[in-house]
């Protein structure tokens, strides 16, 4: 029985309870409990913290979690990395005030930078021979300047918007995060077939989402160019129509090339064009 924790609430709960059910593994009673048993599949779920869950699966608490890149990196427990997960995507920022006198790196030598990853700032600045001071605040680090605590801030960003909004402007972008799951590294040989399986499913899911299955109806002439227009996975599947000179098409598109692709094969004569979602990829 594996044992997986992951964020009791805040930002990474709603997108890990969805990627579980997307695998078919629900967690069963109440969030607001520690722990929940799941039904189809052998795991529990421990429910923390994003702070506390590179050292749970460090010290073998958990023995997987699911967290940003950011606190793995801030927290230097050791764990495996298994693989990216595709969501809470953010970047750690240094940022000053909008009319400050910025001029380059230089700038922060001697000044007061806040922030609630002083780990990774600390790694950043010494790489780039910089002295500063760095305040370490656990929270609301955007409004440090305003209230005089910092020159400067560290912090993670997504649109901007709360950088705009406080009079700051992201000047350099230091750290790319993503939800990542992680494992303890001893785990015995039972519990890394069950989180290979685990893996199984959610690489299906990762490869699934941005594609759409698609149906059409293709004059057989044209067939030869729409297949060459449609790499497809090995090649598009071609159904003969009881109308005898026509085929139904299928192929699987990526979300970023389909209405490019849809319309060059309108063009090519394809008619009654079917655009479905994908649920799972299996390779
Ligand atoms: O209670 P707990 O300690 O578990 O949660 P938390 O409050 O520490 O973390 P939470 O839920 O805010 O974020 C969890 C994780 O989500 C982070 O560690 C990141 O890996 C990831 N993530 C993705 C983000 C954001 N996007 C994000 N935008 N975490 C925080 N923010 C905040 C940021 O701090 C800033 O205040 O959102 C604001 C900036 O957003 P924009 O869109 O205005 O730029
Ligand atoms: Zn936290």
């Amino acid at each position: 029985m594996l044992r997986i924790a992951i964020q009791a609430k805040g930002r990474l709960n709603e997108d890990c309870v969805a990627l579980f059910n997307d695998a078919g593994i629900t967690a069963s009673g109440s969030h607001r409990k520690l722990m929940a048993h799941a039904d189809g599949f052998p795991i529990d779920f421990l429910y923390l913290r994003d702070d506390d869950i590179p050292q749970a699966v460090s010290m073998g608490v958990a023995d997987l979690g699911i967290v940003g890149q950011n606190e793995v990196a801030e927290k230097e427990e050791l764990v495996d990395e298994i693989m990216p997960l595709g969501f809470g995507k953010c970047r750690i920022s240094l940022a000053v005030p909008k009319n400050c006198d910025y001029t380059g790196l230089e700038w922060f030598n001697g000044k007061r930078i806040a922030t609630s990853y002083p780990v990774i700032l600390a790694k950043y600045l010494k790489e780039h021979n910089i002295s500063a001071d760095i305040h370490t605040i656990a929270g609301s680090v955007e409004v440090a300047p305003a209230v005089g605590m910092a020159d400067a801030i560290f912090d993670i960003v997504s649109s901007g918007g709360t950088l705009v909004q406080n009079g700051l402007t992201e000047i350099e972008k230091v750290f790319y995060s993503e939800a990542v799951l992680i494992a303890n590294k001893s785990l015995d040989a039972e519990k890394r077939a069950d989180i290979d399986k685990l893996k199984f499913r959610f690489d299906s899911i990762n490869q699934s989402r941005g594609m759409k299955y698609v149906l059409m109806n293709l004059p057989k002439e044209r067939i030869e160019q729409a297949v060459a227009l449609l790499p497809g996975m090995k090649s598009p599947t071609l159904l003969p129509l009881a109308d005898e000179g026509w085929y139904s098409m299928h192929v699987v598109i990526a979300q970023d090339e389909l209405w490019d692709k849809i319309e060059q094969l309108k063009q090519l004569g394809a008619e009654d064009i079917l655009v479905l979602a994908l649920e799972n990829l299996i390779r």
